[in-house]
């Protein structure tokens, strides 16, 4: 089948369901230059994202887990969101029972217009009390992203300092309310997921799932798409390389989602 047949049935499916569910990861944020967990460079070379996206590497180094965070929120400042987040924010024009489920916690999919949205792992731009996991205390705030950390390359900013100069300080900041450090409002591995319960009801009644840029490795997460696919919901993956998802996909439409999802969904006229 050739990728333009490919397309125009993707296009009948998305044109005649009625409630579908938009599946994102960190891919469909690749082209606005947000990097992805698992591309070449990753986020931080010396570091892979699950060793410092946890609770235990946040009590065991916060300076240093607060800095891959400061990073990531600073460069954040220069990334829009691109074609692919505009177009999924169409579809949701056009097909009022969608929801969009991201496992990406940079914002670009409510900036791009997009409303009816699950962030699964939270929001990078918010700074949580740590004491709000057990319920001890409720305070929260936008992040207040300043250059923390120098400039740094493309590989992530300068490792430690050397010795002889003080390293940045990036302690994390404290809690107004109780004294706790700040933390950003995001899931961390070994977290619980808040919204997987929703998201697992909406997958049960969904009728369509397009999944967009993620490798399907994160679980609870991936598995939304395997109870809608359960429920006989058909699916679209949506990928520059197949992923964990693509083996239950109906439908495997190669190539860059800011590419991809305007063909499919800006040409899908109105159900
Ligand atoms: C939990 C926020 C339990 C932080 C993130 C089975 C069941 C349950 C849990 C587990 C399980 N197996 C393992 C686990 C544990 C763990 C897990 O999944 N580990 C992985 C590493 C195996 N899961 C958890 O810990 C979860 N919690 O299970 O809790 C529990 C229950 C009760 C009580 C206590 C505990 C929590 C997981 C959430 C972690 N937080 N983010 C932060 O951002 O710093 S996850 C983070 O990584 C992202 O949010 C995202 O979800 C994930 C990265 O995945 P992707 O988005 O897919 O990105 P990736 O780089 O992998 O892939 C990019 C894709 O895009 C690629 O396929 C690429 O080809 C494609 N692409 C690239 N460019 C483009 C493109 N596609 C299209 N166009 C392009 N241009």
């Amino acid at each position: 089948m050739t990728i333009e047949s490919e397309m125009n049935a993707a296009r009948s499916w998305i044109r005649e369901c009625e409630r579908p569910i938009v599946m994102t990861g960190a891919g469909v944020s690749a082209e606005s230059g947000v990097p992805t967990f698992r591309d070449a460079g990753g986020l931080w070379r010396n570091h892979r994202p699950e060793e410092l996206a946890t609770p235990e590497a946040f009590d065991r180094d916060p300076e240093l887990v607060w800095s891959f965070y400061s990073w990531r929120r600073s460069r954040l400042r220069h990334c829009e969101p691109n074609a692919g987040h505009f177009a999924i924010a169409e579809m949701e024009r056009s097909h009022p029972d969608m929801w969009l489920v991201t496992q990406n916690v940079d914002g670009l999919h409510r900036r791009a217009g997009s409303s009816r949205v699950v962030e699964l792992h939270g929001d990078i731009m918010i700074d949580r009390c740590e004491n709000a996991s057990d319920g001890a205390c409720s305070f929260e705030r936008p992040a207040r992203v300043s250059e923390v950390v120098s400039e740094e390359g493309e590989d992530g900013p300068p490792q430690r300092e050397p010795p002889q100069r003080e390293p940045p300080q990036c302690e994390p900041p404290r809690c107004d309310q109780c004294g706790g450090r700040l933390r950003p409002g995001v899931v961390w591995f070994g977290e619980p997921v808040p919204a997987i319960e929703k998201c697992f009801e909406l997958a049960s009644a969904a009728d369509l799932v397009l999944v967009v840029g993620t490798s399907g490795v994160v679980e609870p997460a991936a598995s939304v798409a395997r109870v809608a696919r359960g429920a006989g919901a058909k699916v679209i993956d949506v990928n520059i390389e197949p992923s964990m998802l693509t083996e239950i996909a109906d439908s495997f439409l190669r190539g860059a989602s800011a590419e991809i999802l305007p063909r499919l969904l800006g040409e899908s006229p109105a159900r």
